[in-house]
């Protein structure tokens, strides 16, 4: 005899996209913790009293790689340098950071908050904070060392999306530990100071990780040292990293050590499936292979890396070796789990000059496939139990709106309509997160009021730059 199920921890859907693929009529149940402990077909007309979901179900996306205050400055360097012509990375880096001098504790709050709303409404359950603003403008740590990743968790908790706070080791300016520059002063600290920062974030509750930012930023011993004290404190905490973005990086690193950066790294680091790679744009065929044996998931960032001139992702390659992705909205150009697929399959067409080429003979249909996979690459980057619609996993839904755009279409046909023919949120109609849902018909209850704070504070951004 099976305890009676409570409706407020149990939804019903008659189409759910399971690790395997769509699956009918299914009853998915949750503990008081928001974990799902049951997930199984059913007789519809068993479980009558149980709320449904209005359209086909999906799990909820992991956004792995996120810098938070980056979504104020999204769109403003879309202009050509006066006399240049030769607009890159690096000059964006340069505004960015100019942007980036400013900002007060309240003013993270306010964009992560909108950020995080907006994530939520877009179909990403969770976030990775790759954080480094860790100290005020004139690079003096606040009374409160952990005050900016304090304020990213308030925003997390009161948007209502999951967070993996990844506080960023950042030391030098270059290969070679190059010294700081003056506009990298909030970033810069000792490996105990940042673990101070990760311990806090645990006396929160909250799930902590680490991010040594790139090879450019944290030399050997450094790296070494970040570790093994964050293995003392949590040996399951995730680790990510910036990797072989651009080529100029590829460059240095070799002319540096001989190396390119996945060879180096993976040479010197007991790379395994805790780590994230994040962009890892440029590998060679022998690196694709030895980094997708470590277990290791790649953080793709499809549209920053398209804004940014990064160059394309080789993820027929990286599939092809095995490797686990998720997806990130990195820079925030883009907050839209459905477009960052879309852009990854599009630059695979583009440069292969093929079509559905990331599909698989096990999920033929390729927006099946690209939710799945990166839903389960996502969560293994997060360190946290979430991506997938299965027992133990946290009850984290996307429903997709059949009432509008979508309507007539089989479940398969939806979701491929939601990536590839739609504009994303318009066709995101519910979100849950650990069981609680928090948008609902598109809407999030704090969006106005979030809106308004984020404009407010990027106008007040805009007067200081
Ligand atoms: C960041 N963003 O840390 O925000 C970087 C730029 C750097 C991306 N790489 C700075 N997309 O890599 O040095
Ligand atoms: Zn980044």
């Amino acid at each position: 005899m099976t305890a009676p199920l409570a409706p407020n921890r149990a939804l019903f859907a008659a189409h759910a996209l399971l690790p395997d693929g769509w699956a009918r009529d299914v009853l998915l149940v949750w503990d008081e913790t928001g974990r799902l402990t049951d997930v199984r077909s059913v007789d519809a007309s068993t479980v009558a009293l149980i709320p449904r979901a209005a359209g086909p179900l999906i799990a909820g996306m992991p956004n792995l790689h996120s810098h938070a205050f980056q979504r104020a400055f999204a769109g403003l360097s879309e202009y050509r340098s006066a006399g240049s012509g030769n607009d890159s990375f690096w000059t964006w880096r340069d505004l960015m950071y100019r942007f980036a001098q400013s900002i007060s504790p309240e003013q993270l709050q306010d964009i992560a908050t909108h950020l995080y709303v907006e994530m939520l409404q877009a179909g990403y359950t969770s976030v990775c904070e790759f954080h480094y603003l860790h100290h005020d403008a004139s690079g003096e740590r606040y009374g409160e060392p952990a005050e900016m990743s304090l304020r990213l968790l308030a925003a997390a908790q009161r948007a209502g999306i999951g967070i993996t706070l990844l506080p960023v080791l950042y030391q030098n300016a270059g290969f070679g530990a190059l010294p700081p520059r003056a506009d990298q002063r909030r970033f810069i600290n000792g490996v105990d100071g940042l673990l101070r920062i990760v311990e806090r974030i645990r006396a929160q509750g909250a799930r902590a990780g680490v991010a040594p930012h790139s090879l450019r930023a944290v030399a050997q011993e450094a790296l070494a040292e970040l570790v093994s004290g964050l293995n003392s404190i949590d040996p399951t905490a995730p680790i990510h990293v910036h990797i072989a973005e651009q080529a100029q990086e590829v460059q240095d690193c070799v002319a540096w050590s001989g190396q390119r950066p996945v060879q180096w790294l993976l040479d010197h680091a007991a790379v395994d499936e805790r780590w994230c790679l994040v962009h890892a744009t440029h590998m060679d065929a022998a690196e694709t292979r030895a980094a997708a044996a470590t277990g290791a998931t790649i953080g793709v960032c499809p549209s920053t890396e398209a804004n940014l001139g990064d160059g394309v992702f080789d993820a027929v390659g990286w599939a092809a070796a095995n490797g686990h992705w998720g997806i990130g909205s990195d820079s925030h150009a883009s907050v839209d789990a459905a477009e960052e697929l879309r852009l990854l399959e599009y630059a695979q067409r583009l440069t292969r000059q093929q079509r559905n080429v990331l599909a698989s003979a096990r999920h033929p249909q390729i927006a099946d496939q690209l939710w799945l996979a990166s839903a389960s690459g996502g969560a293994r980057a997060t360190g946290r139990p979430v991506g997938a619609l299965a027992v133990g996993a946290q009850a984290d839904f996307v429903v997709l709106d059949v009432a509008h755009s979508l309507a007539g279409l089989s479940p398969p046909q939806a979701l491929a309509n939601h990536v590839f023919a739609s504009h994303g949120r318009n066709t995101v109609r519910d979100v849950w997160v650990g069981g609680q849902q928090r948008v609902n018909c598109g809407r999030h209850a704090l969006e106005g009021a979030a809106c308004e704070r984020f404009v407010a504070a990027r106008s007040q951004l805009l007067r200081e730059v």
